[in-house]
């Protein structure tokens, strides 16, 4: 029940009511992967279904990632492993031209969680600081995110630069249009669907 009130709080753009009903989700001790998957994230499915549908337009879009990141930051301390040490270095970034940065943060966060250390270039990131960010860190793995069609290529000249730039890191790329195909395609070394898949691949690649 509580869960659908959640959903539909992210649907109604209420940041306050998301957090309240988050943490009382929590503290029941209902699953975190259920909180995100049929609360959080399925709302935010709804929302680009009706945005598709052209009944709901970009500021609602906006409030409603805002009520959905309220939830996320209740969530945050809860998808951290106990760890001592950092497992592997990974940069993450959203492509040149693309904004979207809700599930590049759920990624970071559950990166941290499982021990990896992240250093988060944040949104609208080009090629070259990604390879810069990637040379100063000695970083094992590049993470690209887009969630636009048309910022999809800026993964393949991102990961043309990291090859060329002669590093020795591995590249992965994820978000909603992204597929194994795509990442086949452009020379990616792993994709995943969601945040957890995004760490098992990391893990499966510094062989941690
Ligand atoms: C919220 C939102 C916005 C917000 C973004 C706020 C923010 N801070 O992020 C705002 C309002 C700013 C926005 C703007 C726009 N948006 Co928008 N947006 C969305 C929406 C509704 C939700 C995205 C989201 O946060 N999902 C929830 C998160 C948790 O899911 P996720 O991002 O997919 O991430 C998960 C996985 O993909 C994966 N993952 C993500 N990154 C990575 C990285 C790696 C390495 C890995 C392994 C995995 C991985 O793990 C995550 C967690 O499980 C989507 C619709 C949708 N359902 O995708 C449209 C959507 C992406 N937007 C769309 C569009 C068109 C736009 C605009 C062009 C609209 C406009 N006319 O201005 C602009 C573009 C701005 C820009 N330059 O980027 C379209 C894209 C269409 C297309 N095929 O390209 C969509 C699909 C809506 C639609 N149905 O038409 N948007």
């Amino acid at each position: 029940m509580a869960i659908k009130d959640i959903y539909e709080g992210v649907l109604a753009f209420q940041v306050d009511k998301v957090k309240e009903l988050t943490r009382t989700e929590l503290e029941a001790g209902t699953d975190i992967q259920t909180i995100l998957n049929d609360g959080l994230i399925g709302a935010m499915d709804e929302v680009g279904q009706k945005f598709s549908e052209g009944s709901l337009f970009v500021p609602e879009m906006l409030m409603a990632a805002q009520a959905m990141k309220a939830g996320l930051e209740i969530l945050k301390p809860h998808l951290t492993e106990e760890v001592s040490h950092s497992k592997g270095t990974v940069v993450i970034g959203t492509v040149k031209g693309d904004l979207h940065d809700i599930g590049k943060n759920l990624v970071a966060m559950m990166m941290e969680g499982a021990g990896l250390s992240v250093v988060d270039l944040g949104v609208d990131v080009d090629a070259e600081k990604f390879v810069e960010a990637a040379k100063e860190n000695n970083a094992h793995v590049v993470a690209l995110s887009a969630l636009l069609t048309t910022t999809m290529p800026a993964m393949d000249t991102t990961i043309k630069a990291i090859k060329e730039a002669g590093l020795d890191t591995k590249s992965i790329v994820g978000g909603a249009p992204v597929t194994e195909a795509f990442a086949n395609q452009i020379g990616a070394d792993g994709h995943s669907d969601d945040a957890p898949g995004a760490v098992e691949l990391v893990r499966r690649l510094v062989g941690a």
